[in-house]
């Protein structure tokens, strides 16, 4: 058993104190390997230190923005060079938006995260998606948006708005980035991140598995998130959903054991963040889940869709939470709502 593994489940620190560097990728990479029942006692351990138990955040995506997207990220269904079946919309009115986010509310969602498939908004596109941000603010949900690179200016923007989170992912290690995608760099990504950070906006940042990549990429892609300065208030981490059309269709599935370990891990060096288990819940099925939960995780994207993609729907989520004890305490379910925007 090593040095750095034994001192992870004193971290106490509060998120902005995180030192720069702090995690290298070996230490990362020690943790992910380390037996599996001493891996879930340290994250479960840390997990009760910092967060209530059964605390799960329901989260509900919408796709205010689909497809017609000019980056190629080899993993994403909306991408204009992929042949996807996802045909380009235009951004949804306010009043749209504002019924789907009244509808996962009523469901028992707490934050409603929007999502548009651009690579950077243009300023008349952050003025639109003021007014979305507003009208989720006025239902009293918590806001996210991700909407691709930001600049200062318009990171402001979003927060005058009233903006919570920024959801912006660095999907996985430097060193595997370039073979997922190749119309932006890494360099890109942590910029936005830092504009997002520097307006004033709690940042939602994490990853994909499950795209090919070596077990020293996952060690690589968590490192890179705890050594993020202050790290993320909130860390989604999603198994691939294999697209078919898209470069990543073929990929070999990560081995659900793996995957929980991702979760534990994440959740041992980032204690004070939300680690949400994000896309390829469907895939996962209930025992990984559960598994995940223990592990750590304590947010699901909740609602019968992600983006373009399926997830499990709203009353089978709500099954697994009350067949695990979890209770679903804030759910009021309103059944002619939910599902009304999927
Ligand atoms: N266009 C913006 C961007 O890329 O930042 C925002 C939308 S994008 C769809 C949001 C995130 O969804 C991506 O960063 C990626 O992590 C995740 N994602 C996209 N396609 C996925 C897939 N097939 N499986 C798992 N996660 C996916
Ligand atoms: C995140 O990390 N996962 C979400 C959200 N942030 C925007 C997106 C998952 C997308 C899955 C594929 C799709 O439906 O497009
Ligand atoms: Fe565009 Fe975002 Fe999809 Fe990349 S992940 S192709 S930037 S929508």
């Amino acid at each position: 058993m090593d040095a750095n593994a034994l001192s992870v489940i004193r971290v106490r620190r509060p998120a902005a104190a995180a030192p720069q560097g702090r995690w290298s990728v070996e230490a990362v990479q020690e943790l992910l390997d380390l037996p599996f029942d001493e891996l879930m006692f340290r994250a479960q351990t840390v997990h009760r230190a910092h967060w209530p138990a059964r605390d799960i955040e329901l989260a509900t995506l919408l796709s205010v923005k689909t497809g017609g997207c000019p980056e190629n990220c080899g993993y994403c269904p909306q991408s204009a060079e992929f042949d996807t079946g996802v045909k380009a919309q235009k951004l949804m009115s306010v009043e749209e938006v504002t019924r789907a986010a009244q509808a996962a509310k009523d469901a028992g969602a707490t934050r409603f995260c929007m999502g548009a498939a651009w690579r950077a908004p243009k300023d008349r596109d952050i003025e639109k998606v003021a007014e979305l941000i507003q009208a989720v603010k006025g239902l009293g949900m918590q806001s996210c948006a991700t909407l691709g690179m930001l600049e200062s200016h318009q990171a402001q923007a979003l927060r005058e708005a009233g903006l919570d989170y920024y959801n912006h992912n660095l999907d996985t290690a430097p060193e595997y980035y370039g073979d997922v995608v190749d119309t932006r760099s890494y360099q890109d990504r942590l910029d936005t991140l830092a504009h997002v950070r520097a307006a004033g906006i709690r940042v939602c940042c994490g990853g994909i598995v499950g795209m090919g990549e070596a077990p020293v990429h996952r060690a690589g892609l968590l490192a890179q998130l705890a050594n993020l300065d202050p790290y993320p208030e909130s860390v989604p981490i999603n198994s691939l959903v294999r697209v078919p059309g898209t470069p990543l269709a073929d990929s070999e599935p990560i081995d659900p054991l793996d995957f929980v370990r991702v979760i534990a891990v994440a959740r041992i060096l980032m204690p004070q963040a939300r680690v949400r288990l994000s896309a390829g819940r469907q895939q996962l099925g209930e025992p990984v889940q559960a598994l995940c939960f223990l592990a750590g995780a304590n947010s699901i994207f909740y609602g019968d869709k992600l983006l373009v993609t399926g997830n499990p729907d709203a009353d089978a989520d709500r099954r697994l939470l009350d067949k695990l004890g979890y209770g679903t305490r804030q759910v009021q379910v309103t059944q002619h709502e939910h599902g009304a925007h999927a």
